[in-house]
């Protein structure tokens, strides 16, 4: 079991953990009883899934992409005793603070996720204004009221993930400008700014490659930082004859220019294979929007969403991601 602390940050003994399957070399597996989070988790939900979840009070905390039956999507609260099981609040999450402009439902809140950031929780999601997605953002010290700040950025644009420290003195984000429908391209971008108010210096960091993440590519979960750079996991997608095939890969990062990628998986770390994660509302769906890293074993689990249906969880060493990345890597 890999003991060194190639991770940069707290020790979360409580994560959840399931060893490696006898038999399997895969650098990332999954949970033998997935999904976690079933679509009717709520009563009025439709789907759970695409959902962010981080480490709160010594229990865990999320923010859920729950769809209701109206086919609505929108933002609730949950939280958990073991990452495992999850009561869920059966009413959205209400944004005070914003323009009532900005702040008003409008198209649909979706793909949370949740970072720690200083000593605050940031929530960025892919926000409708005007109808059009964008990239919506919050604050929250005690996941009870949620602040909401201006959207970072004009539409269109998804996939919203802040990095979880200042960047040569300045906040930074990736997201993926994209179009007003099923985007059928997306490059990865960073952007910096002093205030999380005002965004710029756009810097691509990422385009589709071969293969699994060759129509487009979107940031993950929270990068997570280590001595060996920012270890990015990302969703690729490749269109085949049936439609769109989402799979998570992942790439290193430079620790202090992140549009600069070090490394990145040729092959994907994980594609739609199970039944869960093929059939669903949208078929061949892996989403990853959130992982949970202990320093001290490096252990990490990988919350991803299933076919637009559920909510799953994989999982993996940290040491094990980056020798993979390194040893398989595109660039
Ligand atoms: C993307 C987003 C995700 C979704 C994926 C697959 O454009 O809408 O929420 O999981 O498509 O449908």
């Amino acid at each position: 079991m890999p003991q060194k602390r190639t991770v940069i940050g707290v020790d979360l003994p409580n994560i959840p953990w399931e060893d490696r399957p006898a038999g399997s070399s895969d650098p990332v597996w999954r949970y033998s009883k997935n999904p976690v989070i079933p679509r009717d988790a709520i009563p009025t939900s439709n789907s759970i899934f695409n959902s962010a979840v981080i480490p709160f009070n010594h229990k865990f905390t999320g923010v859920f992409r729950c769809d209701d039956k109206c086919r609505r999507m929108n933002l609730h609260r949950g939280e958990s005793d073991d990452g495992l099981n999850w009561r869920i609040s059966p009413e959205p999450i209400v944004f005070k603070g914003a323009d009532p402009e900005i702040a008003a439902y409008n198209y649909g809140r979706y793909d949370p996720r949740v970072c720690l950031l200083e000593d605050c929780y940031y929530l960025t999601w892919c926000n409708g204004y005007a109808g059009y997605p964008t990239i919506g953002l919050a604050y929250t010290y005690d996941f009870e009221e949620f602040l909401q700040l201006e959207n970072a950025f004009l539409p269109f644009n998804r996939n919203g993930v802040l990095f979880p420290r200042k960047i040569r003195g300045k906040y930074a984000m990736l997201s993926r400008p994209s179009d007003m429908g099923h985007t059928p391209f997306g490059d990865i971008f960073y952007s910096e700014s002093p205030d999380l108010l005002h965004w710029g210096r756009h810097r691509l960091v990422m385009r589709p490659a071969g293969g699994w993440q060759s129509t487009k590519i979107g940031a993950g979960p929270v990068p997570i930082e280590t001595t060996e750079g920012w270890l990015l996991i990302y969703h690729g997608v490749l269109t085949s004859c049936n439609g769109y095939v989402y799979s998570m890969g992942a790439a290193l990062l430079d620790l202090d220019e992140p549009w600069k990628v070090r490394y990145r998986t040729a092959p994907y770390l994980l594609s739609p294979q199970k039944d869960y994660e093929c059939v669903g509302d949208v078929p061949n769906v892996v989403f990853p929007c959130a992982a949970l890293c202990d320093t001290a074993t490096g252990r990490l689990a990988i919350y991803y969403g299933a076919a637009d249906t559920v909510t799953a969880l994989a999982f993996a060493y940290v040491d094990e991601l980056i020798a993979f990345t390194k040893e398989n890597s595109l660039c």
